[in-house]
């Protein structure tokens, strides 16, 4: 019996988990997200209207791509994604939050700011769906929310800046390694194939973009959408990080950083006064003050970030003392080990595909 995947090609969150499956030769199915879809498997088995979901063989229900990537590390180990040594693992699961919280930044605005790119994935989602009423509203819907985001004009110069530079690290990077750890694909790859493909690649605007400034990283795109069964590459030997992915951890220490504990903070203030009998935080929780470039501007708090920033805590936090030095000291000056040490104060963890408290994060 195959695996069920309900997902869809400009799929944000499909994107991350698609690769995964192929480079571990799994066999599934990818069912698209039609109206009967939603109404008869994902939103019965999981309670919440997101895709993707994976349907084992079993009839188990597997919901959020992250713990997805998990479950699939843990039935399916070789080849692994997520490295077993300590730096190379800590800049996976880092570069996975960054994917997953920040990147939803550039690939919102160029997905949505842009008319000729919210055309195409207008019709892109009435194709995926067979249902072009649906396919209106869900669209409505997206391109509405993108303000609580901080996608606003105040942040569009930053956001673009955000993305110039990157497609410049990446393509620096690509010149020398296969994927981000080395010459095999891993969680990171994974994480930021969501946005790189399902949006940046596919969308109408940034999709000319990425193929006039960065070629390169439309190559890595294609090689770790379409990864090859035989590769036989590994991570850097010595759990070393390559020179070129420094610049690109810079970037992220210095506009993805702050922005992401800005949220945590205000989520934790929140936390801090809500209800004692409340057990699980809405979606959002309020607004609140963030930026980068120089650009300020209003988010929405999601309690998401704190639990995807979770997710890195614990892979440093489990580490032996001289380990954990290791990573200190490849990170030390990249802005990103102002994340590794917040300590927060609140956790959380998931109760019926729900985020829910589960007491103090000390
Ligand atoms: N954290 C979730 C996010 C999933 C998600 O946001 N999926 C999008 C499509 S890429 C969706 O279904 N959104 C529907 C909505 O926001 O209502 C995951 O990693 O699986």
């Amino acid at each position: 019996m195959p695996y069920r995947f309900y997902a869809a090609e400009i799929s944000y969150f499909s994107g991350k988990v698609r690769p995964a499956l192929r480079r571990k030769g799994i066999f599934f199915v990818e069912h698209l997200p039609t109206p009967a879809a939603y109404r008869d498997v994902i939103l019965p088995r999981t309670g919440l209207g997101f895709i993707p979901i994976v349907v084992t063989p079993e009839d188990e229900t597997w919901q959020d791509t992250s713990e997805i990537l998990d479950a699939l590390e843990r039935r399916h180990p070789e080849p692994a994604l997520v490295p077993a040594t300590p730096v190379q693992r800590v800049v996976a699961y880092l570069l996975e939050l960054y994917a997953d919280e920040f990147l939803l930044l550039p690939a919102m605005h160029y997905r949505w700011s842009f008319p000729e790119s919210e055309r195409k994935a207008r019709a892109d989602f009435a194709a995926a769906t067979g249902d072009p009423a649906g396919a209106i509203k869900f669209a409505d819907r997206m391109s509405g929310s993108i303000a609580m985001l901080g996608v606003r004009p105040e942040s569009h110069a930053a956001i673009e800046m955000h993305l110039a530079d990157l497609l410049d690290a990446l393509s620096a990077h690509f010149a020398e390694h296969a994927a981000l750890l080395g010459a095999r694909m891993s969680l990171a790859d994974c994480a930021l194939l969501g946005p790189f493909y399902a949006h940046l690649y596919l969308d109408a605007v940034p999709g000319r973009l990425l193929r006039e400034r960065a070629p390169r990283v439309c190559h890595w795109i294609e090689r770790m959408n379409h990864p090859d069964p035989t590769a036989s590459g590994d991570f850097l030997p010595d759990d070393a990080l390559a020179d070129t992915l420094r610049p690109i951890l810079e970037l992220i220490g210095r506009d993805a950083v702050p922005l992401l504990l800005d949220t945590v903070r205000d989520f934790e203030r929140w936390a801090d006064a809500r209800p004692p009998e409340l057990e699980e935080p809405p979606r959002a929780v309020g607004f609140h003050d963030t930026g980068f470039r120089g650009a300020r501007f209003q988010r929405y708090t999601s309690p998401y970030t704190l639990w995807m920033l979770q997710r890195t805590l614990d892979a440093y936090r489990a580490l032996p003392d001289a380990e954990r030095a290791r990573v200190d000291a490849s990170l030390a000056r990249t802005g990103c080990e102002a994340l590794l040490a917040y300590r927060p104060r609140h956790r959380l963890g998931k109760r019926r595909f729900k985020l829910c408290f589960e007491g103090s994060g000390a």
